[in-house]
């Protein structure tokens, strides 16, 4: 599909952007979502590994109704109860119906699927009927891997839950309200963002709306095993350490095991009060997961009525002065940026195994060790893609740009939640390494604080992984740059968005000229850089939008990158072209920002090959 807009598009659009910023700002006590209380940081997340859980993937067909004005969220009328899928006496006025309704794919954002929903920003109700046949002495669950950006759920009428966020799993327990036999599931799902939500209104990419990954009904014993977590810790020997939480009446003293028969490891232990435990024992014949030989053991973790099986690799990271070390190596990051769209000439946000494994395939041929998954955490499938490949990872919240609202009590408690989300889901992700925090969001005193707060809570969750953000390089003095973001100071890794001969004044023969300083003894990643180019469109090296420029801009840049004693690794932008609706040009872009190293369809650009070549050849500066 190819998206020429009729003015009538572009302006309803338009409207609706200004409609929904209008109420972000208090202006309608009229529109729910905006009541809202702030998220509880502390809630439980979503259980670990839901893709091991026994359950009903509700991915196919769902009704949907258009709701730009968000009628339905306001208050009850009968004519407009989505929730309750009505079906009343035919005298009885109702002005919707889900059974005539048209259909969307789920998981699939709605935006590619359907033209005219696009550019669509508001509400959607979605519907599904499900047949159930609930057993005594279980637990049910909703369970979404991701719905972009504001999500309420019903069954059969009443409302299980709401969640904010576009990119991280939540799940209600509907045990209560499951029938037997026919179930009514209706999903509203508001693609808005307003001046509180993260990201806020402005951003790099499209705002691909709905339920954008797979929902699960999910059954688990009255007590089950919610979450848990493994990870190696280096002392006299290689210790593999497990914690495990029960979630349910019984949940205390009972007895859980940890099983890696591969190793011969059995941890057994009694869960305390709350339902957890924590276990270690000492290992000997561990091989390490790494780039090279990406070892995924298999574990058992069980309870009295509960099994969970999972792959998990063991490797440690950390930052000695300049030096980014796995497993006690230095490692240079060869890395390559990476939105979550699959290739593909439609773009979307849908990313199934084949669409991760043939995304991360090309970073892999491009002869990378490490991948920036910006912006937002990605599909849970992509992650265990990365630790099935050995693909290093970064993974970031869209904590994005200078529009975040730092000081607003709601956007801190949002932060924190998405977060804890997050690293709950990963935490046993051997490619996750790096934890990122922001991106390039200008220094303030607010900002600051927020983000101090914000590292400070990463690292109370997850002390196995190390923790940067990608700034802005914020001092020039003639051809130097000096990276002293006062940031750098509680980051592990300093990370720069750096494009010198793109953006900017300097051409790209001044770029290898240039010098960068920084009064942090850290690690430094060029965690962005790039240029624009149309696949198939030529011209002289200085010309924009075209192969060439975009070829001799990363032989310029990776000249100069060489030149950095205390550089560890870079992760140009991007490795696909991506939409994008601050991307207008008519001829080049088309609403698609034309920086990737291949265009959606996966055709390669030559600076494909300059950055290859130079992966095969460089392994970093020679150390002292
Ligand atoms: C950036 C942003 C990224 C943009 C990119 C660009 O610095 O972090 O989200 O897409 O620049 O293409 O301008």
């Amino acid at each position: 599909m190819k998206y020429a807009l009729g003015l009538s598009a572009v302006l309803a659009a338009s409207l609706l952007v200004l409609f929904g910023a209008a109420a972000a700002q208090g202006e309608d006590d009229a529109q729910p979502r905006y009541e809202r209380e702030a998220p509880d940081p502390e809630a439980s997340s979503a259980m670990a590994n839901v893709l091991a859980r026994k359950g009903e993937d509700l991915s196919g067909e769902w009704r949907y109704l258009i709701d730009p004005m968000r009628a339905g969220l306001r208050k009850p009328s009968a004519r407009r109860d989505f929730p309750n899928d009505r079906k009343p006496p035919k005298e009885e006025l109702i002005e919707y119906e889900f059974d005539s309704a048209p259909t969307l794919t789920v998981p699939g954002d709605w935006n590619t699927q359907v033209e005219e929903l696009f550019w669509y920003e508001s509400v959607i109700w979605y519907r599904k009927i499900i047949d159930a046949r609930p057993k005594r002495g279980k637990r049910y669950f909703l369970y979404f891997e991701g719905s972009n950006y504001w999500t309420e759920a019903y069954l059969n009428g009443d409302s299980v839950g709401d969640y904010e966020g576009g990119f991280t799993p939540f799940m209600f327990e509907v045990t209560d309200n499951l029938n037997r036999g026919e179930n009514s599931v209706v999903v509203a799902v508001d693609a808005m963002h307003d001046a509180k939500s993260i990201p806020s209104f402005y951003y790099d990419w499209l705002n691909y709306g709905g339920i954008t990954r797979p929902v699960h009904l999910i059954e688990t014993p009255e007590t089950y095993i919610h979450d848990y977590r493994l990870h190696l810790e280096e002392g006299d020997a290689e210790t593999i350490v497990a914690s495990v939480a029960l979630d349910g009446p019984s949940k205390g003293n009972q007895t859980v095991s940890v099983e890696i028969d591969e190793l011969g490891l059995t941890l057994e232990g009694r869960t305390n009060r709350d339902g957890i435990v924590e276990m270690s024992a000492a290992v000997s014949a561990l091989t390490r997961w790494s780039p090279e030989n990406p070892k995924l053991y298999d574990v058992t973790v069980s309870s009295r009525r509960d099994t969970v099986k999972d792959r998990i690799g063991f490797r440690t990271i950390e930052v000695v002065g300049q030096d980014i070390l796995l497993n006690g190596e230095s490692i240079f990051l060869k890395g390559i940026s990476v939105h979550e769209e699959p290739i593909g000439p439609e773009g979307g946000r849908r990313m199934d195994w084949e669409d991760a494994r043939e995304l991360l395939g090309v970073a892999k041929e491009l002869g990378s060790n490490f991948v920036r998954l910006s912006h937002y955490p990605h599909n849970e499938r992509t992650l265990r893609v990365a630790d099935e490949l050995g693909l290093l990872v970064w993974s970031e919240i869209p904590v994005y740009w200078e529009e975040i609202r730092y000081t607003e009590p709601y956007t801190k408690a949002l932060a924190k939640r998405m977060y804890k989300d997050s690293v709950n889901r990963d935490y046993n992700r051997a490619s996750v390494v790096i934890w990122g925090v922001a991106n390039e969001t200008p220094i303030t005193d607010a900002r600051n604080v927020f983000l101090k707060m914000l590292i400070d809570h990463v690292r109370a969750m997850d002390s196995t992984r190390v923790i940067s953000a990608a700034l802005n390089k914020n001092t020039n003095r003639g051809n130097t740059f000096i990276v002293e973001d006062p940031l750098g100071e509680h980051l592990d890794i300093i990370s720069v968005n750096e494009y010198e001969g793109w953006y900017g004044r300097r051409t790209l023969d001044d770029v290898p000229g240039l010098v960068w300083k920084t009064p942090y003894d850290k690690p430094m990643l060029f965690s962005e850089f790039g240029a624009g180019a149309l696949l198939g469109a030529r011209g002289e090296r200085l010309e924009r939008f075209t192969e060439e420029h975009q070829a001799a801009f990363y032989d310029v840049t990776l000249q100069m990158a060489e030149q950095i004693p205390f550089l560890r690794g870079i992760s140009p932008w991007i490795l696909k072209d991506f939409r994008s609706p601050r991307r207008w040009h008519g001829r080049y872009q088309e609403y698609w920002n034309r920086k990737g190293l291949i265009a959606e369809t996966g055709e390669k650009k030559p600076a494909f090959d300059v950055l290859q070549e130079w992966y095969e050849t460089y392994d970093g500066p020679a150390s002292e």
